[in-house]
């Protein structure tokens, strides 16, 4: 395995082999066998045109010959930061033949998690689009290339500029390497509690059983239409079961970079979407405006809601409102994912956030010393199984902390399980902020706010919201009275922070209450907020 990941022990990979969990089939060979078998069927649907699994599988032949000829070679490491387009598949199924490795970036990602993904993994590309709502990302660009000397090609969707274009990378194919489906196929980002993202390495073995179960579980086949409204590079999108779910089984793609129902409404019915993944906040937007659209959405069969809670009296409106089953998805990029059954009874459906998908997944809820709580005792969620890592890349030191001995990871959810094995997740016991599915690693901004020459002091914590669930309040102390609210925020959109995580609250404090061990009393500021 790709140096500094943890692979897992021999006696697991020998079971989920034995087991049939991993076929040993890679992400470049299932596309070629999609291409054959399902041909001029279209694959992916997106704004302005439309490709079929044949051409797609073509034109990333193509794609790897152009990557290949500018010098990325296997075990390459590639920023991939794309907004929902038909060339993201076609960028990462290049990128997987040749068996180099895509970092999954977010479209609202700035300077900051960008130069910080491109240093740790000693990118030696980044690709781009070269504008996406508003924002020219080879500015952004030209900024990280500056900056990291690993980096030697920026690659653009569109107008490169200075930059390499994509659209003159597609050349005669070339004979490509071998790819062994336990290798490390490209890595996902997690929500980090700490300073900054981890490294999420995922397999061919491992990422293609999330998607075959996935697409069992959501009931996937050849005429299943998948609309992706939320940025496809995320987990959930991707994988639960997600475009990449959906390829697998055969179906088609809508993509749509916009959630609004002026947006997506009109395609559901246009395209006969059959299923669609939102997060929480998206879900009672969509509930609201249902009522005042003229669309008939009698095409969608299933609709998803996860990344965050999804309150049990919203969920129980989808049915009569939408007229489709919801399914509730409890996931996360590190592997685990939980799902409601599309015939399971509404009590759970509305309830519960799922169960695990694989009878292979191993499931613990321990209290603070590790020990098994009772069953319908709340407790944080260990988990291990054949599609979750058993480390993160390159953090020796914090694998020893984020997963037990025995190999199980510590998701920091705190959960209780139902009689019938169902979870449902209570709270949080990492210090994070869960924005409408958007995680916010408290120490991160913390960190930044320290940078402030008048911040003596920072905490983060998160307050309720109706809407979002969660938002975030910045605790402040300052050196002196002359630092605002105003200069805070700026400051943090200086330093090239995701919109997403800027506070949306800022308190200025005079000292922080503490706990009995002399640490942040994160709650009591919480509670504090919600006082307010
Ligand atoms: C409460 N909290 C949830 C839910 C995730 C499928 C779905 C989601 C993700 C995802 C994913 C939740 N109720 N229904 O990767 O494949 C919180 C938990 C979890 C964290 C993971 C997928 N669904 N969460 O959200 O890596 O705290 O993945 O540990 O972004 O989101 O976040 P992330």
């Amino acid at each position: 395995m790709f140096a500094n990941c943890t692979s897992w022990p021999e006696a697991f990979t020998d079971q989920y082999r034995k087991e049939g969990c991993w076929k040993g089939e890679t992400f470049g060979e299932m596309l070629r066998e999609r291409a054959l078998k399902y041909g001029d069927r279209t694959a992916v649907t997106g704004k302005e045109r439309e490709i079929s699994y044949k051409h797609l599988d073509r034109n990333v032949d193509q794609l790897a010959a152009g990557l290949h000829q500018m010098g990325i070679r296997q075990y390459d490491r590639v920023v991939v930061q794309l907004p929902n387009r038909i060339e993201f598949f076609e960028v990462i199924f290049a990128l997987f033949r040749l068996g180099a490795l895509p970092v999954f970036a977010l479209p609202s990602h700035r300077y900051s998690e960008i130069r910080y993904f491109c240093e740790f993994s000693e990118a030696k590309a980044y690709i781009i689009a070269d504008r996406d709502a508003g924002f020219d990302f080879r500015s952004l660009a030209k900024k990280v290339i500056e900056t990291v000397p690993t980096l030697q090609h920026i690659v653009v969707i569109g107008d490169g500029g200075k930059f390499q274009a994509l659209d003159q990378l597609y050349q005669d194919p070339i004979d490509l390497p071998n790819i062994d489906s336990s290798e490390i196929v490209f890595f996902q980002l997690s929500g980090g509690s700490t300073g900054l993202p981890k490294f999420i390495p995922r397999t061919h073995d491992d990422y293609i059983y999330s998607l075959r179960l996935s697409a069992e579980v959501c009931n996937l086949h050849e005429s299943s239409v998948y609309l992706a409204v939320l940025p496809i590079a995320h987990n959930y999108p991707l994988s639960s079961p997600g475009v990449l779910g959906t390829l697998y089984a055969g179906g088609r793609v809508v993509l749509s970079g916009d959630s609004s129902p002026d947006e997506a409404f009109p395609l559901i019915e246009r395209e006969q979407v059959t299923i669609t993944a939102l997060v929480p906040p998206i879900a009672l937007v969509w509930l609201e405006a249902v009522s005042s659209r003229q669309c008939d959405l009698s095409s969608l069969e299933v609709l998803q809601v996860g990344g965050g809670k999804f309150g049990s009296e919203a969920a129980r409106r989808v049915k009569p409102v939408i007229g489709c089953t919801l399914q509730q998805v409890y996931g996360m990029a590190e592997g685990l994912v939980n799902y409601t059954r599309l015939d399971d009874p509404e009590e759970i459906l509305i309830h519960t956030q799922g169960r695990p998908m694989s009878p292979y997944d191993e499931i613990r809820i321990v209290d603070e010393e590790d020990r098994e709580v009772a069953l319908g005792e709340v407790g944080e969620l260990l988990t291990r199984g054949p599609y979750t890592i058993r480390g993160y890349y390159k953090a020796k030191e914090y694998n020893r902390k984020a997963f037990t001995s025995d190999g199980f990871y510590r998701t920091g959810d705190l959960v209780r399980m139902t009689p019938e094995g169902y979870l449902i997740v209570e709270g949080r016991a990492k210090d994070q902020i869960n924005r409408g599915g958007e995680k916010i690693a408290a120490a991160e901004v913390e960190n930044h706010l320290l940078a402030h020459p008048l911040v003596r002091d920072a905490a983060i914590v998160s307050m309720p919201d109706e809407f979002l669930g969660e938002r975030s309040c910045a605790f402040v102390i300052a050196q002196d009275d002359s630092l605002n609210i105003a200069e805070v925020k700026a400051f943090l959109r200086e330093r090239g922070l995701a919109a997403f995580k800027i506070p949306d609250r800022v308190e200025f404090i005079d000292s922080f209450p503490k706990t009995a061990v002399g640490k942040v009393n994160k709650r009591s500021l919480r509670q504090m907020v919600a006082n307010k």
